[in-house]
This record gives structure tokens, C-alpha cells and sequence, in this order.
């Protein structure tokens, strides 16, 4: 059933240029915060309390580590280190039972830097914070003395790879890991489903010895990153609750463990019959837990994804599943989440739902940026709708469902690992924007231009778009509109030459390109659009009809490309259709 509405909604194709009247443009909520204009400091996540002490530090002359204990100077890897630069101590302090593991201070002062921690997750922490600092700084000669206590809100942060279609490939892995670690992520699950080994039919076979091999690379490259590397099955779509084919999970479980996998989940999402049975599900992650996570002290908890992952179907009763696991279901295993549905807010109402039912607070599977409902459009947009005032009570924590598009995932990724650590300070708009010149160094204003344009996913999971301009009825419109959207046409001309030719991040302007092209098409479109008004009001007839014939054409011909890789779906091309409707000279 599920399955059979995939298709129908993957198949589905919205219509965006045949007759869309702009009155019938959704209103849709507007992206939360604001751009923070001339900041000191940038620190991603926003650290939950930083005072500035008065002075100013001089941090290019590097860190003196000659009293950092070994075990900790690899993580001080990427900064520049000297016998003359700033004296950086680091100190074990009690564990902060409060707080999920990771607290640390940080004081940045005259005498150096010294940092203090719960554990080596927390030194990782203050170092990764004292590289955002020296990074973004305006001028790394004169930096303000700070000193800042710090910790995150939610144990899990950071990111499953769930999506239907071409799974990651091991270089974009390898990158987000390291994308991960710098901010302060720590949990990422490797549930591809398109994955043969992780999901029917190969899910009983162990990996082939490349395959292996990577996935070793992987668990190493997250554990330098201070990442849980998770390693997730999906066997619910021809499982038999059998001995034969438990002994099979334990086989592979073990296989992974022999990689260098310390963690595991188990996902029943999206199957039908005989494995989506509540009570031997959870019988088998007991036992899963009792024959393998628990005998082995290293591993850490088992986590599940349960068939009813999102209120749009779960039972409520006392049999549905949600209910059995909570009686059922060992303390120690985490629950997924989706919310009221399978793409959601991310909300206290529907956590409650699940909480009271699961007796634990659930894990957040955040259906935000993935784009296997959608792929002809991307996610660039904000992450927003996020609840700043959850706690570590409401969820376990929050991990994202990206795009296959790994590079192009990374502005979500970056807001989410900013949310999941301070939910309290996220603010949305900002996040993202800050995330530009991380993601394109040489274009940062161009990317934030194509991405403004790319976000609304035109179903299911509607995010605003093209906020910073108002597309207006060509009979009625004021002269700065018309210049203002004048302007952010040239601009969306302009971004695609800017991102190729020196973004200074190739492997995301290769995900980009297809939408690049569109981007640039509509932009002449866009601009095509506005000759024409000016001259419609000209009276130059023969200049007014020549222009509309032309664009009319492009409009027509370029439709089918467009419609592949769409860009500017919600405002951009609604503007040029129904300008073309109205000034249509046949009517
Ligand atoms: F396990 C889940 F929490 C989950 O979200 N499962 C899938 C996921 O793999 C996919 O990437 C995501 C977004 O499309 O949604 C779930 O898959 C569905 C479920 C549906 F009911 C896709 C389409 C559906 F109609």
C-alpha cells in the first residue's frame, strides 16, 4: 500500500508553467530570524553562553601545544601550530550529569587558551570551536578575548542517509563525515535504501570485500570526527521470524563489528506483511540487544525505526505498535520518529504522541532536505520549522534525511548541527546564510542566490521561496518592484558563470549544474518578461508582438529541460507564465 503511494507521489509531477495565476501562489510561512549584519566572531554551532572579556588575542601566530597531551593532538589537526604561538592548556573536569556528554569552556585571553572538559568528545568539541573562531575571523591578528561555556542540547545530532535513489558515493561520505565532526555532529546512519546489503535482497549477505573495505575507511574517518558511525539493516520486507534468519542478522552484525561498526539500527519503515508483526520486532531487537549490543561493552545503543514512524499512521490504541514497543521494547533502545507525518515540523504536540506511547523520548528522523518524493527540484532553502524550545525531555535528538545530492546537503546540515546543539539561539535565516561561504567559498552571494530560488519542493513538504522579491501583476505594480525584480534576475543570470568558474567548491557545482542551466534560462525569461511589459505600454505594437513571440517559444521549449531540474517553481516562473497569459495579443 505504502509502496504503491510512493510510486503514485514520486510519479506525480507538479505542474508549475501551464496556468498558474499568481493569486493561487500558497502562502506559505515565512522563513523565521534574520540576517546578522557585522558579527566579531562566527561560531557554528552558536555556543550557548560566550562573554567577551574585554582585549583582544593575536591568533596568527599559531597555538603552542607542548603541554597537550598526545591522545588529544589530532584534533588540533587544521590549525597552525608553533613554539611561539598562543600556550593552549586542556584539563578533564567531573562529568556535568546534566547535559548530554560534550561540555566543555573555553577561555581565549592574554595568557592563551584553556580548555576544559567532560570527556574527549568535549576537548574535540573546544577545539572544533576554537577553528571556527581563528577560521572566520575578520582579521586572525586581533580577535576578542572570550570566554565561553558550552554543551549540546540533544544526545543525537546529525545525520541519516535514508533516501530512495543513488546512495552516496564514498568520497561525498568521507567529506560529510568530515562536514559532520567541524560541527560538532556526532551520529550518522548508514541506511541507503538502494543499498542491496542494507535492504532486500542482499541484506543477509555480508559485503563484498571493496564494499567492506570502504565502510572501514568510513568507521575510521567517524571516529577521528568524534561521529558515531551507525550502521543500519532493513531486512523487514522478506524477513521469516525464524531462528535461521536471526542467526543471519547476528552473522552480518557481526561482520560489520569486525569492520569497525560500534553501533547499529534496525529499520522496518516502509514494508508490508509479515514483518511489520509489532511484537517480534521488538522481540528481536531484545534480543538483538541481549545476544550482541550487550555482550560487546563497546557497542552503543541499538537503535530502531518502527513501521508506524509518523502519526499519519501509527496506531494510537494500546495495540498498536508504538504502544507494544513501549511495553515491550528494552529502555535502552532509541525509537525514530517522523512526526504528524512522514515530512514534518519538527514539534512538540506530535513528540508527546510518540513519547507517551514509546516511553522514551524519541529519536527525530527529520525528513528535511531529502528529495526522493521530489527529485526534480532541490532543497537549498532554510532549515526551519524546528521547535526552539524542545529539550533533551521531547527527543533524543534530531537526525537529518538528506538529498542524494551530498554536497548540496551540506546548508541543511550545517543549520541542523547548529539547532540540534543550541535549539534555543537557532536562528534559521541566519544559519543558512552563514553556511554560504562554507559551502562556496569564492561565490558565497551567487550560491545564496541559486538556493533562495531552490526550495520549494512544489508538494508534500512546502518550503517558502524567492522571499526577497515580489512578483507583481504587470497591470499593477510600483517601479521598485519592477527594478527589484529587475535586479534579482540579472543576479540569477549572473550566479551560474560565478559558481562554475571560481566557487571554489567543484563537486558541488557539478550537483548543481542541470539546475544551474535552468536557473540561467529562466533568468532570461525573467527578464524577456519585463522588456515586454515596458514595451506593451511603449505602443511600439510590431517591437511588443515580436518580444512576446520570442518568449512565448522559449518558454514552450525550454519547458520540457525545465521541468527535469526546476528552480524558481513557487514565485519566478509563476510571474513569467501569467505575465505571458495576460498580455497575450490573441485574446
Ligand atoms: F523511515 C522513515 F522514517 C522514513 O522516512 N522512511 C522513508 C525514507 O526512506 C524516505 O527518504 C522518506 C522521504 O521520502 O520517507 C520515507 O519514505 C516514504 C514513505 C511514504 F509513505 C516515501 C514515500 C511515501 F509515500
Amino acid at each position: 500500500m505504502k509502496n504503491l503511494l510512493l510510486c503514485s507521489l514520486l510519479l506525480s509531477a507538479a505542474t508549475c508553467t501551464a496556468g498558474t495565476p499568481l493569486d493561487s501562489i500558497p502562502a506559505l510561512e515565512p522563513v523565521p530570524g534574520f540576517i546578522v549584519e557585522n558579527r566579531e566572531i562566527i561560531i557554528n554551532p552558536v555556543p550557548v553562553s560566550m562573554r567577551y572579556t574585554g582585549g583582544r588575542t593575536d591568533l596568527s601566530r599559531g597555538f603552542d601545544l607542548s603541554s597537550v597531551e598526545a591522545q588529544y593532538l589530532d584534533d588540533f589537526n587544521g590549525l597552525v601550530k608553533s613554539e611561539n604561538g598562543i600556550p593552549v592548556s586542556v584539563r578533564l573536569s567531573a562529568n556535568n550529569a546534566e547535559s548530554p556528554i560534550g561540555r566543555y569552556t573555553l577561555s581565549l585571553n592574554s595568557d592563551g587558551a584553556q580548555i576544559t572538559a567532560d570527556s574527549s568528545d568535549g576537548v574535540f568539541y573546544a577545539v572544533c570551536t576554537l577553528r571556527e573562531i581563528s577560521a572566520n575571523a575578520q582579521e586572525p591578528q586581533s580577535v576578542p578575548c572570550v570566554d565561553i561555556d558550552d554543551y549540546p542540547a540533544f544526545r543525537f545530532r546529525g545525520v541519516v542517509e535514508g533516501f530512495y535513489g543513488t546512495p552516496w558515493s564514498h568520497e561525498t561520505r568521507l567529506s560529510i563525515l568530515d562536514h559532520m565532526g567541524r560541527y560538532k555532529m556526532n551520529s550518522y546512519v548508514y541506511g541507503p535504501k538502494d543499498d542491496p546489503y542494507h535492504n532486500v535482497p542482499d541484506w543477509r549477505k555480508p559485503y563484498p570485500a571493496d564494499e567492506a573495505a570502504k565502510i572501514s575507511e568510513l568507521c575510521s574517518r567517524a571516529e577521528r570526527n568524534h561521529v558515531n558511525f551507525i550502521w543500519a539493516i532493513h531486512p523487514g520486507g522478506d524477513i521469516k521470524w525464524n531462528r535461521e534468519d536471526f542467526d543471519f542478522l547476528l552473522a552480518k552484525f557481526d561482520a560489520m563489528y569486525n569492520l569497525g561498526v560500534r553501533q547499529f539500527a534496525v529499520f522496518f519503515d516502509d514494508i508490508q506483511g509479515e514483518g511489520t508483526d509489532s511484537r517480534k520486532q521488538a522481540e528481536l531487537l531484545n534480543s538483538l540487544n541481549r545476544e550482541f549490543v550487550r555482550t560487546k561493552p563497546d557497542v552503543k545503543h541499538l537503535i530502531v525505526c518502527p513501521t508506524d514512524y509518523s502519526q499519519a499512521w501509527a496506531g494510537a490504541g494500546e495495540n498498536g505498535q508504538l504502544a507494544i514497543y513501549g511495553r515491550e521494547l528494552d529502555k535502552d533502545i532509541e525509537v525514530f520518529w517522523t512526526g504528524a507525518e512522514v515530512c514534518s515540523d519538527v514539534v512538540r504536540p506530535d513528540r508527546d504522541f510518540v513519547n507517551t506511547r514509546i516511553q522514551r523520548p524519541s529519536l527525530t528522523w527529520w525528513n528535511f532536505p531529502v528529495s526522493d518524493y521530489c527529485r526534480e527540484s532541490l532543497q537549498l532553502g532554510p532549515s526551519y520549522t524546528l521547535d526552539p524550545t524542545l529539550t533533551s525531555a521531547d527527543m533524543a535528538g534530531i537526525l537529518t534525511n538528506p538529498m542524494e545530492h551530498g554536497e548540496a546537503s551540506k546548508a541543511a546540515m550545517y543549520s541542523i548541527a547548529d539547532y540540534a546543539w543550541n535549539p534555543a539561539a537557532y536562528n534559521a535565516l541566519d544559519s543558512w546564510y552563514r553556511s554560504m561561504p562554507v559551502q562556496m567559498p569564492g561565490a558565497p552571494e551567487a550560491y545564496a542566490t541559486i538556493a533562495i530560488h531552490a526550495c520549494d519542493p512544489q508538494k508534500w513538504y512546502r518550503k517558502n521561496e524567492s522571499w526577497n522579491v515580489d512578483v507583481f501583476d504587470c497591470d499593477n505594480y510600483t517601479p521598485k518592484q519592477y527594478e527589484r525584480l529587475k535586479q534579482e534576475f540579472l543576479k540569477l543570470k549572473a550566479a551560474p558563470a560565478e559558481i562554475l568558474s571560481h566557487g571554489g567548491n567543484p563537486a558541488l557545482a557539478a550537483e548543481l549544474a542541470p539546475w544551474l542551466m535552468q536557473a540561467e534560462n529562466l533568468a532570461d525569461r525573467g527578464l524577456l518578461a519585463l522588456e515586454l511589459i515596458k514595451l506593451r505600454e511603449s505602443g511600439d505594437t510590431a517591437a511588443f508582438r515580436a518580444a512576446y513571440n520570442r518568449l512565448r517559444l522559449l518558454n514552450d521549449i525550454q519547458q520540457s529541460t525545465y521541468m527535469k531540474h526546476r528552480i524558481g517553481t513557487l514565485r519566478l516562473q509563476p510571474f513569467i507564465t501569467a505575465t505571458l497569459q495576460k498580455l497575450n495579443p490573441e485574446k
